[in-house]
């Protein structure tokens, strides 16, 4: 048997070492205007003008871009709500999560 099954101390541990971290991925679109981008990249991620310009330009690039990682629901809130700002302006803007291995 496992030592985390025989010590729930153990288990305990690993859980607090151990958060479910999720990236927050930038995708690349051909419609969505770079100043827009980089726009939603300061205000949802709190980014600077150069750091918020780096990371679209990756996306812009090679299709994609990790933005940062965050614990799951954190990152999953924050991917929603910048996409809902894109849509609620007509851009296709997205923002994916995936589990950081
Ligand atoms: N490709 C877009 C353009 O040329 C800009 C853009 C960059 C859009 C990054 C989305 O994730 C993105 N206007």
């Amino acid at each position: 048997m496992s030592d985390t099954a025989l010590n729930p101390r153990t288990k305990i541990l690993a859980k607090i070492q151990r958060p479910h971290l999720h990236k927050v991925i930038l995708v690349n679109d051909d419609y969505t205007p770079r100043e827009f981008v980089v726009q939603i990249l300061k205000g949802e991620f709190r980014m600077n003008e150069s750091q918020a310009y780096r990371v679209m330009l990756t996306a812009h690039q090679k299709g994609v871009c990790v933005v940062a990682v965050f614990a799951k629901d954190i990152a999953e809130t924050k991917a929603t709500r910048a996409t809902d700002a894109a849509r609620s302006l007509g851009y296709p803007l997205l923002f994916t999560t995936e589990p950081e291995e």
